[in-house]
């Protein structure tokens, strides 16, 4: 979808299957509420195949590829698009290493996961990367802007 450009940086967050599964929603949208982000967007959503390869096409090569695929389509994932001043290098602390063994306790990953295949939670590594994942997984009209009274305390 084509979604209407916004000057302050996002970071597309995704909650995997497992966490939905395992009925972490609440606690990890709680956390980058409680650490001062904004939330723009957010959705549950069954991702299909294709949906799915385009947004891992960098690791199509990789032999996790197949089962990464089958992980992130095997259940419904929740769909979020957060922003703030920095997000998406912040997020990427807030959410911990990719192996959740390896991932710092007080971290999404490292409270809650042990498993790289199963790790919970999806953050963009780049703001690039951030417009470019919203735009893949949000259409027109999903997007919503709105004044958080965080603003004049936080910004
Ligand atoms: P993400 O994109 O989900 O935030 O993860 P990331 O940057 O921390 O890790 P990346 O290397 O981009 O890998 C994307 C996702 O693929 C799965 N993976 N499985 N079995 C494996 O060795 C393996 N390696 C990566 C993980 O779900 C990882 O988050």
């Amino acid at each position: 979808g084509r979604i209407v450009a916004s000057s302050v940086e996002q970071s597309y967050i995704m909650i995997k299957p497992d966490g939905v599964q395992r009925g972490l929603v609440g606690e990890i949208i709680s956390r980058f509420e409680k650490k001062g982000f904004v939330l723009k967007g957010l959705k549950l959503f069954q991702c299909p195949k294709d949906l799915a390869q385009e947004h891992y096409k960098d690791l199509k090569e990789k032999p996790f590829f197949p089962g990464l695929i089958e992980y992130i389509t095997s259940g419904p994932v929740v769909c979020m698009a957060w922003e703030g001043d920095g997000v998406v290098a912040s997020a990427r602390k807030l959410i911990g290493a990719t192996n959740p063994l390896q991932a710092e306790p007080g971290t999404i990953r490292g409270d809650l996961a042990v498993q790289t295949g199963r790790n919970v939670v999806h953050g963009s590594d780049s703001p690039d990367n951030g417009k470019r994942e919203i735009a893949l997984w949000f259409k027109e009209g999903e997007l919503c802007e709105w004044e958080s009274v965080l603003t004049p305390w936080l910004v």
